[in-house]
């Protein structure tokens, strides 16, 4: 039984069906919703492996497209890296995760998966013991239980299988980072060549393709923004306070346009409020419930990982679930938690860099002028450093 139909539960889905295991996904929202909700878009050289091997990339293949410059801009000025001379020497794949999953839907329904939307996943029982089910509800609000030999917790960082989790089953790690980001969607073709990072003295602002027609843009926030109307919301700090236009001056000033040309402006499609955090659970697994993808772990943005890291675990608990189910081989099941832990805080740990060479410290006492010094030293190490910069080429493009 899988929960959840993002990238995780899909390859998860389509590598177990492909070598004849059944399985039911569970997908609380509906087919619609599953295939247009626009997050990810930064593949990495060894997701589309992933993908190639199980016969999953022929979209990305035909409609993404190759992306391995990236562009700081600093009170110093602008420099740029293209990271495919760099490190491993390999480049992102630019593919919308939206498309992504429409094409592993249609791949798992092809080889004949099974698949319920609108079934939210409400808890996880008996993990522990050998008669595991999970409690769902129906469309229709009747609850239904489902009996299961394996679960796996696609559900994303809210989902029934988090919150199954007996108390002291995982050790949580979380840190908040302090940072907090506007994530906006545009209708505007990319302004630039290359993934644009520019650190302001009014914060940090983000430059990712998506599609010829659509851009990502970040732009750093005061701590409490909300994207969605509430009541009794601060007029500073809810949505209100940032019309497109006002976002539109605002990414232009901190990108500094009027210096290295101008940003092509169009609607704002969507706004979400991203808080930078990290969240580990550890070990990834009780019984026979394992969590993957974001459930497993939450990464900030910063630097493109989470649906790369739901891939790979997913394609890693396939094959240990398969050498269970057909050779009796639970070696790989039990080494599941530790191996992906591994990938995992690797991705952590380059995250909390690029956050920290991203992001001014707050306020103006020593401690913050330090910080802030370091953070020029560290960026500077970049632009001039050859072996720094294959350092960031290899973790930047790889998980
Ligand atoms: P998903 O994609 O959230 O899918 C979980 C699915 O589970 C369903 N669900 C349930 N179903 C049944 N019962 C329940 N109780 C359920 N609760 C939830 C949900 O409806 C959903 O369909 O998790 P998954 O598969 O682990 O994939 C993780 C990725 O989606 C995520 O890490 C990335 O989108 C993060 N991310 C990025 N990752 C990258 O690798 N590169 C990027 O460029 C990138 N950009 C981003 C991002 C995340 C963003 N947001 C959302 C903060 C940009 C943004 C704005």
């Amino acid at each position: 039984m899988i929960l959840g139909a993002g990238p995780a539960g899909l390859v998860l889905g389509n590598v177990l069906v492909d070598n004849g295991i059944d399985c039911v996904i569970l997908e609380r929202a509906d087919r619609a919703h599953v295939q247009t909700r626009a997050r990810a878009g930064f593949l990495a050289a060894n997701t589309v492996r992933v993908l190639e091997r199980h016969g999953l990339a022929d979209g990305l293949r035909r409609h993404g497209h190759e992306h391995s410059v990236c562009e700081f801009r600093t009170e110093d000025g602008r420099f740029r890296l293209d990271y495919s001379g760099l490190g491993t020497g390999e480049p992102h794949t630019v593919y919308p995760q939206q498309h992504l999953v429409t094409d592993l839907l249609a791949h798992y329904l092809d080889a004949g998966g099974r698949i319920r939307f609108g079934t939210e996943a409400v808890a996880v029982h008996d993990a522990d013991t050998p008669r595991p089910s999970v409690l769902a509800r129906e469309p229709d609000g009747r609850p239904v239980t489902w009996q299961a030999r394996y679960v796996a917790g696609c559900d994303g960082r809210h989902g029934a299988a988090r919150r199954s989790l007996p108390p002291g089953a995982a050790h949580r790690h979380h840190r908040d980072h302090g940072v907090t980001w506007l994530g906006l969607l545009a209708e505007a073709p990319p302004s630039l060549d290359a993934v644009g990072y520019a650190l302001h003295d009014r914060g940090f602002a983000g430059h990712m393709a998506r599609t010829s027609e659509t851009t990502r843009y970040y732009l750093q926030c005061g701590p409490g923004t909300t994207a969605d109307p509430s009541p009794g919301e601060s007029p500073a700090t809810g949505p209100a306070a940032w019309p497109d236009e006002r976002i539109w001056d605002e990414l232009a000033l901190r990108m500094r346009a009027a210096d290295y040309g101008p940003l092509r402006r169009g609607r704002i499609l969507q706004r979400t409020v991203v808080d930078l955090e990290s969240d580990v659970l550890e070990p990834l697994r009780h019984g026979a419930l394992f969590l993957v993808g974001d459930a497993a772990s939450l990464i900030s943005p910063s630097a493109a990982k989470g649906a790369n890291l739901a891939v790979l675990e997913a394609e890693i608990l396939a094959h240990a679930l398969i050498e269970d189910v057909k050779n009796a081989d639970s070696a790989a099941l039990d080494g599941y938690s530790a191996r992906c832990l591994a990938y995992i805080w690797r991705a952590q740990e380059f995250s909390h860099w690029m956050i920290r060479l991203l992001h001014a410290a707050p306020g103006s006492d020593d401690a913050a002028l330090f910080e802030n010094r370091l953070r020029r030293a560290r960026m500077d190490a970049l632009r001039t450093s050859r072996t720094r910069q294959d350092w960031f080429a290899e973790n930047y493009v790889g998980v």
